[in-house]
């Protein structure tokens, strides 16, 4: 009996032992994911445009992906597929619009069943009750730069300051005050910037409106290789970017020199006039309080007066250099204070020791054109939008300083996350786990090719509704519904993708051949026409 008494007492020890070494074992994990975080605004990818130490410090510490991509170029689809791992017609939040089914699974209600202590902040985009978050503040839709809202567990609030401080600071102060020591965690910390209409700080806006930046290769580009999307996309920065709602010209000033140019207007894709919109810069300079408006006021005054005097004289091509820049200016802007944040998270993981155990992902929900094919906004299967900025650092798993072309994408988070919290993901989640690339491990990774499919349309933008096949040579795409057009490029010999070689004769073999691996991932990932068909507008 006695020795009975004391086999029962070891092996409970022993038992306890196992189950706090797993817990302790379980890695935290911290996403971190910016809202149209263009990979060419990172210096870890290229530093023509900005530094970005802090983020780059997760590429330096961990793995930058090369080829990382979405599988539906826009923010709430994105951020849906990341949810659940499943193709967005799966999981039917197909485009902005569409309602997101909260009843279907989503990885974090996974995380917090198996013991791990959630939490979310900043720019969700849908609902008002993200399952699955044990504590939780998101910005009501798009969320605004200035004095924002959250929705929260109990109650709404305002709070004072910028968003990307503001979204920081409830970050560091939930790691600080509410996390329990004795659970992994799950944190979702999620920015808001550098969405449009790139409302800066009040600092970072004068600082970056004295810079000049280099302009992209393409920025003139007049879409002739391309077919009927690339020309009548409302996304042009001469033609659709708005004065006063995007470049941040006074709506006085504009008034006063309507007369001057009065067609200074928004151009639909069918010759269509808009007149410009007054209340896109009320609405958001319109929440600073007085101390706020008057630092904003030095450079708004500046942009005003540079645009009054010059603007009438300037040529075409000079007002579409004059639009880049202001654009630049504020897009970059909004990311060095992103990048600063960024630094202050990961600052206060090293200083709790706490980074030793926590897997640190940087992404954003889609890439983003900063003038390349003179566009901005993002939604087509082209590179700059398809592509995502996407580095991982996990302390004795990746290999610092490594890099990896693989073709992957926001599809496979939730399936790595699982793995990883070793949590058994469920078998209709439509990812992979990249696991086996952070330990170099290529003979387990056989994915070649991915799948991609956009449907917002007619909508803002008017980028028309496709589909394709993206390998590390080609891409294959299909724009339908009211166009039937195919176009094929080749990655390796038109890296800025300018030629539409489909009805090359050179190519009709690869056409036919990804034709058919297009139409077998489209009968793996479940999707066909007749969905395609029950996603049309009414
Ligand atoms: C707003 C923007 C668009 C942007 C969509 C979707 N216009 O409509 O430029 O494409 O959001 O962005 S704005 O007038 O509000 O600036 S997304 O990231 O939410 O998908
Ligand atoms: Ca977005």
């Amino acid at each position: 009996m006695k020795y009975y008494i004391l086999f029962l007492f070891f092996s409970l020890v022993a038992l306890s032992c196992v189950e706090k070494n797993e817990t302790k074992a379980r890695p935290n994990i911290l996403f971190i994911m910016s809202d149209d975080h263009a990979y060419q605004a990172i210096s870890a990818y290229d530093d023509k445009l900005i530094r970005t130490p802090n983020i780059d410090r997760i590429a330096d510490e961990g793995m930058l992906f090369t080829n990382a991509c979405v599988t539906n170029s826009i923010c709430a689809p994105s951020r849906a597929v990341i949810l659940t791992g499943k193709h967005s017609h799966l999981n039917g939040k197909i485009d902005n619009k569409a309602k997101f089914d909260d009843t279907q699974i989503t990885f974090p209600q996974l995380f917090q069943k198996a013991g791990y202590q959630t939490a979310m902040f900043g720019k969700l985009h849908f609902g008002n009750n993200p399952k699955g978050v044990d504590d939780f503040l998101i910005l009501p839709g798009q969320g605004s730069y200035i004095n924002p809202k959250f929705i929260g567990k109990d109650k709404d609030t305002i709070i004072t300051g910028y968003v990307t401080d503001v979204i920081t600071d409830l970050t560091i102060d939930w790691f600080k005050n509410k996390r329990d020591e004795n659970k992994p965690f799950l944190m979702m910390y999620l920015h808001k910037a550098p969405h449009r209409a790139w409302w800066p700080s009040p600092e970072k806006f004068a600082e970056f409106y004295e810079k000049e930046f280099p302009e992209p290769k393409t920025l003139y580009d007049d879409y002739s290789g391309r077919g009927t999307s690339a020309k009548t996309a409302e996304m042009n920065i001469l033609t659709h970017m708005q004065y006063m709602h995007d470049s941040k010209v006074r709506p006085s000033t504009f008034e006063e020199m309507g007369k001057v140019e009065p067609e200074i207007v928004y151009v639909k894709g069918d010759g269509t006039l808009m007149r410009p919109n007054a209340q896109g810069f009320y609405r958001p300079f319109g929440r600073a309080n007085e101390e706020q408006k008057k630092k904003y006021d030095v450079t708004l005054d500046k942009i005003s007066e540079d645009f009054k005097t010059n603007w009438p004289k300037m040529s075409h091509k000079e007002k579409m250099k004059w639009k880049y820049q202001r654009y630049m200016q504020d897009y970059l802007a909004t990311i060095s204070s992103v990048d600063d944040n960024v630094g202050r998270v990961l600052n206060y993981l090293d200083e709790t020791g706490l980074d030793e155990n926590t897997i640190v992902v940087y992404t954003s929900d889609q890439g983003f054109y900063l003038g390349e094919h003179g566009w901005f906004d993002k939604r087509f299967i082209y590179d700059e939008s398809f592509k995502t900025p996407l580095m991982i650092k996990w302390p004795n798993v990746i290999k610092p300083g490594t890099t990896s072309e693989e073709m992957v994408q926001n599809l496979d988070f939730a399936q790595t996350f699982l793995e990883a919290a070793m949590i058994k993901a469920p078998n209709d989640m439509q990812g992979e786990s990249l696991i086996p690339l952070f330990k170099g491990d290529s003979e387990k990774w056989n994915r070649d090719a991915v799948y991609y499919h956009y449907y917002e349309y007619p909508s803002v933008h008017m980028v028309k509704r496709h589909y394709g096949i993206v390998n590390k040579e080609f891409k294959l795409v299909h724009f339908y519904y009211d166009v039937d057009e195919w176009e094929l490029y080749d990655r390796l010999n038109d890296p800025y993708e300018m030629n539409n070689v489909y009805d090359d004769p050179r190519y009709s073999e690869v056409s036919n051949k990804l034709k058919k691996e297009l139409n077998d991932l489209r009968i793996k990932y479940k999707d066909s026409e007749e969905l395609d068909k029950s996603f049309i507008y009414k």
